[in-house]
């Protein structure tokens, strides 16, 4: 309860603040893309990880006043990057949505808002969600579908863990799955696991879905995913969550 109080008051100071990771393809290790994280330095505590403040902003009624910071923050500091970048600057951004984020209406909204103000096309969104929220019921399919439609693309976050299963690449509007970490550390010398990711990848590659593969550590696991034919990778060992000054150098020096 005092997280909770503490969390509305750094919303309304604005003191949450975003971090990105490099994507890199997996065969050139060359970056593609990034993704934003969220996080909170609490003036006492220090740093709480999203794991713990997410779900509290979400039983308090504020994942959607957070979700909207983050969304516009990944926005502006994107739009800066194509403004000043020489050449080749990320052409987006991928952002995490709550499952509460979902509501009809307000998501699609927010995300124009956030897209206008940035001066960004909807092209340069792409919005992370994990299956057990996109599975539960119609008015999760129809916000996926309004999003869609206005252009912005979408990612199965987390694939392989809790209600995951390999017949929903199917059935949702996603161009992107994203291999949770957990699948990618058991897989190595593991031939359960690395038939999963291969089967995960042959699934993909059948829907003309793009692969990412998370918490990339070692280039055994690296070496291990390409060769399964995944296509691009996030984790330690290509960079960790960066400030957006430290993502922007990180990004010119690996062009
Ligand atoms: O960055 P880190 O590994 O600490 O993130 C922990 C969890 O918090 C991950 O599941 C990640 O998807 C989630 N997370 C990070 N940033 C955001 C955000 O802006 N919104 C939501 N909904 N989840 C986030
Ligand atoms: O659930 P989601 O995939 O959005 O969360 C991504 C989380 O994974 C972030 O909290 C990020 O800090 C974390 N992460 C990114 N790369 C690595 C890695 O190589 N190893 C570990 N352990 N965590 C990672
Ligand atoms: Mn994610
Ligand atoms: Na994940």
């Amino acid at each position: 309860l005092e997280l909770e109080a503490d969390l509305r008051l750094a919303l309304q100071q604005e003191q949450l603040y975003v971090v990105y990771q490099p994507i890199v393809d997996l065969v050139t290790h060359q970056p593609v893309g990034l993704e934003a994280l969220a996080r909170w330095h609490h003036p006492q505590r220090g740093p709480v990880s999203p794991a713990e403040f997410v779900p509290i902003a979400e039983e308090a009624g504020l994942i959607e006043q957070l979700g909207e910071q983050v969304l516009r923050r990944a926005c502006a500091d994107l739009a800066a990057w194509q403004r000043t970048m020489d050449a080749g600057a990320p052409e987006s951004v991928a952002v995490n949505l709550s499952r509460a984020q979902l509501r009809p209406g307000h998501l699609a909204a927010a995300v124009s808002a956030a897209l206008q103000d940035s001066g960004l096309g909807a092209q340069a969104l792409r919005l992370e969600i994990t299956e057990t929220l996109a599975m539960q019921g119609e008015s999760a399919h129809g916000v996926l579908a309004e999003l869609r439609e206005m252009g912005v693309s979408l990612a199965l976050d987390d694939f392989g863990t809790g209600y995951s299963s390999l017949a929903s690449l199917d059935q949702l509007p996603i161009d992107t799955v994203k291999i949770d970490r957990a699948f990618v550390a058991k897989m190595v010398h593991n031939p359960y696991q690395t038939a999963l990711v291969k089967s995960t990848v042959q699934v993909a590659d059948a829907l003309a879905l793009r692969v990412v593969a998370e918490g990339v550590e070692t280039e055994a696991q690296a070496d291990a995913l390409a060769a399964l034919g995944c296509h691009a990778a996030q984790g330690y060992l290509f960079g960790r969550p960066m400030s957006a000054a430290d993502f922007a150098a990180w990004w010119t020096t690996h062009q």
